[in-house]
């Protein structure tokens, strides 16, 4: 586990289960576009919460790559789930300009709702395909722009499911 402290918001990285963050306010879910439960971490997300958050997802869909929406947070033990879509590499261009767009647009909603702290997942590098290293980079570049605009939020932890996905972000994050 590293931390960073930026502009007084704390960055971390761990290894762990997104489910599994009971200090945390709100969880990213890296969704589908019909907010529906899949594999990886929106299986993860919404077999913890169960079904009411299935429910008060389907109004909300489908949504667009680079977007986010929030919900509660149902049987999980974070208040809120914020819901992004991330790009398919190779097919939702340009990669990189949306994931920066869920980043930003998943950290603004949070602020809005006066959430002081948020967990993400390595959105769009599982069953998406993005690249873990191209996605840490955008991922935590991102993050360091917005920080200056926000006012509720004081944490930022990234949840890494593997060892390997651990050491890549904690080296992006070393070096930002
Ligand atoms: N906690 C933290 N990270 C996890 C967990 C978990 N419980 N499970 C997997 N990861 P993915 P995507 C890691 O595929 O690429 C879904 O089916 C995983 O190892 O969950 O954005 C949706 O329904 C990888 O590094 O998200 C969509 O259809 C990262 O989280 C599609 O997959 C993201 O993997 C979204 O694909």
């Amino acid at each position: 586990m590293i931390e960073k402290i930026i502009s007084g918001v704390t960055i971390e990285c761990v290894k762990g289960d997104i489910a599994k963050q009971p200090d945390i306010t709100a969880v990213v879910n890296a969704a589908n576009a019909w907010l529906k439960p899949g594999g990886g971490v929106a299986g993860a997300i919404h077999r913890a919460a169960g079904p009411g958050l299935e429910e008060e997802c389907r109004p909300l869909a489908p949504i667009k790559p680079g977007q986010a929406v929030i919900t509660g947070g149902h049987n999980l033990p974070n208040r809120y789930v914020i819901h992004c879509l991330g790009p398919r590499w190779g097919i939702d261009k340009p990669e990189d300009k949306l994931l920066a767009d869920c980043y930003r647009n998943a950290l603004k909603l949070a602020d809005e709702h006066k959430i002081d702290s948020i967990a993400f997942p390595a959105i769009s590098t599982g069953i998406f395909g993005y690249p873990v290293e191209e996605a840490a980079k955008v991922a935590l570049k991102t993050i360091k722009e917005v920080i200056p605009t926000l006012k509720y939020i004081k944490k930022i932890r990234f949840v890494l499911h593997s060892d390997r996905d651990l050491t890549v972000h904690e080296k992006v994050l070393a070096s930002l």
